[in-house]
């Protein structure tokens, strides 16, 4: 099968500039202008930008909180409408059982035959029990380079205490696995919910006030501490908060490997949507919380000058009704997190690329490129160039729409976005070469995505560009 994409404006994360792109069994083997190609089918894109797939290299499609599950790779089309062709998923290690065959199990369970998207996986360790810091060392070769460990939850079957986040660093610097960390503090975390429930607070307001950023900065700038002692690399997920930030930069600026990333919602919802009434609050129940505007506001400075390094959904699919209503009388029962999947890239369009505050380029490098490379996938996935998958977006300006959970394919009852108007769609998605959206509507099938394993050390360790 051959195509041949004209007209349209390539963005990298380097350039845009006017090509057309020609794509051979799934891959681009050539970009050019006005490039004299024979394919079997010819798309105009003309008054398109051109852009790689993204990569989201925060997802849950099986997060569980107090016995309650997220939507799963059913609703992996979410991703693809909203011009996303790669996924990263987290997956827990079941105790007793060792972090590779909870993986390849759940691969196998889960994702082979439903997905459609490509998508690769980071491991969760929660039983240090079953020999799991021998297995660091093998996960390259699984293709499961990347390992997340919580701070955050005391008490919960997934946390973490520092010991084992020292272990997991001293194997994965040797093996080039990346260590991910969830930084909050769970014993401050604990101690200031139990203060407002035994004050009477208990509405989903008070999820953010007994998190606040101290929390979050506190917990990062240990693991920052712990990375430093074990000489490993770190990389800091959902970083919401404005200390976090400048833990890693300082961290950063000594030379050394700490990386960070941000999702969409905390750049462009606030603390206030908690506030809600009639329960509607608990929607936006996500850990860290929600922030205020001056965190905001410094989250977008640190993505436009390169302090953070990618943008992720932190995708949750849990629904309103039942599940988020756990929590109706308690919120340290909502289950943490929100859907985003779908909404990423419009949503970043829409508030950044629009409002001037960064480029398209960097967009595409928050977006795809560096999530790629950060997860040891960059060789063929997140960039427009001769030899890489041909995973490509083509985003209409024009297009302009309200966000909708009436449209949405997240399968959740409803959207952290919704009224939102967004500027521009991802008209037509190509996954290796395959049309899988076309008019903004999914037409792919299930199934049709396919596992990318990770290669080690994609989180670079000796001073290559961030
Ligand atoms: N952390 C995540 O990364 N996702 C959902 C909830 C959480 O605490
Ligand atoms: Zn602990
Ligand atoms: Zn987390
Ligand atoms: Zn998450």
């Amino acid at each position: 099968m051959s195509l041949l994409i004209k007209n349209g404006v390539i963005v990298t994360a380097m350039e845009e500039y006017k090509g057309d792109i020609l794509v051979e069994e799934g891959k681009i083997v050539a970009i050019g202008k006005d490039l004299e190609a024979k394919a079997e089918e010819i798309i105009d894109a003309k008054g398109m930008y051109v852009l790689p797939g993204g990569v989201d290299q925060h997802v849950h499609f099986s997060f569980e909180f107090n016995g309650s599950k997220v939507r799963g790779f059913e609703t992996s089309n979410a991703a693809a409408v909203g011009g996303t062709t790669t996924v990263i998923e987290f997956v827990n290690q079941i105790k007793g059982k060792g972090l590779i065959d909870t993986i390849d199990d759940y691969r196998k369970e889960n994702a082979e035959g439903i997905a459609m998207v490509d998508y690769s996986f980071h491991g969760i360790i929660t039983d240090p029990s079953t020999g799991v810091y021998d297995e660091i060392a093998k996960l390259p070769e699984a293709g499961y380079p990347t390992v997340k460990l919580f701070m955050a939850y005391k008490g919960m079957f997934f946390h973490c205490d520092d010991d084992v986040i020292a272990k997991s660093m001293q194997k994965a610097r040797e093996a080039g696995v990346t260590i991910m960390v969830h930084a909050e503090n769970a014993d401050l975390i604990d101690v200031l919910q139990r203060e407002c429930v035994e004050k009477g607070q208990v509405e989903p307001y008070y999820h953010a006030v007994s998190r606040p950023p101290m929390v979050e900065v506190e917990a990062t700038e240990r693991a920052i501490n712990i990375a430093r002692l074990m000489d490993a690399p770190l990389y800091v997920v959902h970083v919401s908060t404005k200390g976090a930030v400048d833990a890693i930069k300082r961290a950063q600026d000594e030379g050394l490997p700490i990386y960070g990333e941000t999702c969409t919602h905390y750049l462009t919802l606030d603390k206030e949507n908690l506030a809600k009434p009639n329960f509607q609050g608990a929607k936006y129940v996500c850990s860290p919380a929600l922030r205020e505007q001056d965190d905001m506001d410094y989250l977008w400075e640190s993505i436009k000058n390169g302090w953070l390094n990618a943008i992720s959904s932190d995708h949750c699919g849990f629904n309103w009704a039942e599940q988020k209503h756990m929590g109706k009388d308690d919120f340290r029962n909502i289950p943490n997190g929100a859907p985003g999947l779908e909404n990423r890239l419009g949503v970043l369009w829409t508030t950044g690329v629009e409002t001037g505050k960064i480029t398209r380029s960097q967009l595409v490098n928050l977006f795809a490129t560096k999530p790629a490379k950060i997860n040891g996938l960059g060789d063929r996935k997140g960039h427009i160039g001769v030899g890489y998958d041909a995973d490509i977006v083509l985003y209409n300006p024009n297009h302009k729409s309200v966000i909708s959970n009436e449209t949405s394919l997240q399968g959740v009852d409803y959207n952290s976005y919704e009224g939102m108007e967004q500027i521009g769609r991802p008209e037509k998605v190509f996954l290796r070469g395959q049309l899988i959206v076309d008019e903004g509507k999914y037409i792919g099938q299930q199934g049709q995505g396919e596992f990318v394993p990770g290669k080690a050390f994609g989180l670079c360790y000796d001073g290559v560009e961030r």
